[in-house]
């Protein structure tokens, strides 16, 4: 055998050894297999909002692979004027996930498909929107929302992005303007978080 041969030779079975151990690692996105991920995300403030509203609290987010993402949260308003009143609050998943100096660093709506900004139920909708959730202002509020587009598996996946909670309601882009178009006019952002997967042997 050649050196020539023998090199190949060599390559080939080490890339079958070790190029077969790579792909086995990799989950395969379109397996009907009942995988179950979680993932959690802790709301800080927005170091750069200036308001006196924020937000602060706990975000849980699961699902099966094939079926849809349930997101659930306890989530407590930080008036520091007023009295407690309900408000509608624009709540989204932004592209960016290292917010760690300020919120502001999130980005815009995820959009891998660069469409317009919409409702969680619109044809036409960001991946990272899901409309409005109803927060109190100085009270604790549980939070559910359930998506079929985002997820945490695949190419919609939202794990290492951040969620939101934006200063306005969402107006779910409904009028002829550019900020209505990306973000329904929410404003700037109060409370964020980074979307980390959790150990799933870890119960
Ligand atoms: C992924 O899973 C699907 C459904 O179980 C299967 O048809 C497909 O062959 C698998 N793909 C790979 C690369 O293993
Ligand atoms: C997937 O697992 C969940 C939780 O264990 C179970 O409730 C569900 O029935 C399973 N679905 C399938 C298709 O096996
Ligand atoms: C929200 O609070 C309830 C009641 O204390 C608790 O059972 C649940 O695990 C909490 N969820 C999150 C995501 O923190
Ligand atoms: C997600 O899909 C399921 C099953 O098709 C449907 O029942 C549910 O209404 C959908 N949820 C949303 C928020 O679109
Ligand atoms: C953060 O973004 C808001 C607008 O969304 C802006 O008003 C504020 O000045 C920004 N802060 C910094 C430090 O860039
Ligand atoms: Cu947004
Ligand atoms: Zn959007």
């Amino acid at each position: 055998m050649s050196i020539f041969a023998a090199v190949v030779w060599l390559s080939v079975v080490s890339c079958a050894l070790v190029c077969s151990q790579e792909t086995s690692k990799k989950p395969n996105l379109t397996t009907n297999e009942n995988v179950t991920r979680e993932a959690g995300c802790l709301l800080q403030d927005n170091v750069d909002y200036n308001g006196n509203l924020m937000f602060s609290g706990t975000i849980k987010l699961t699902q099966t692979s094939g079926a849809a993402l349930t997101i659930e949260g306890n989530i407590t308003g930080q008036a520091t004027v007023g009295t407690n009143r309900k408000v509608e609050r624009g709540f989204h998943v932004h592209r960016f996930g290292h917010i760690f100096e300020s919120c502001n660093f999130s980005g815009s709506d995820f959009n891998p498909f660069n469409t317009k900004h919409g409702s969680i139920t619109s044809q036409n909708r960001h991946v990272g929107d899901y409309g409005n959730i109803e927060l109190m202002t100085k009270g604790t509020v549980s939070i559910k929302v359930t998506d079929n587009l985002s997820s945490l598996f695949g190419d919609n996946s939202i794990l290492g992005r951040s969620l939101v909670i934006h200063e306005f309601e969402d107006d779910l882009g409904v009028k002829n303007t550019e900020e209505s178009r990306t973000e329904g006019t929410s404003g700037r952002i109060v409370s964020c978080c980074v979307i980390a997967l959790r150990d799933e042997t870890k119960n």
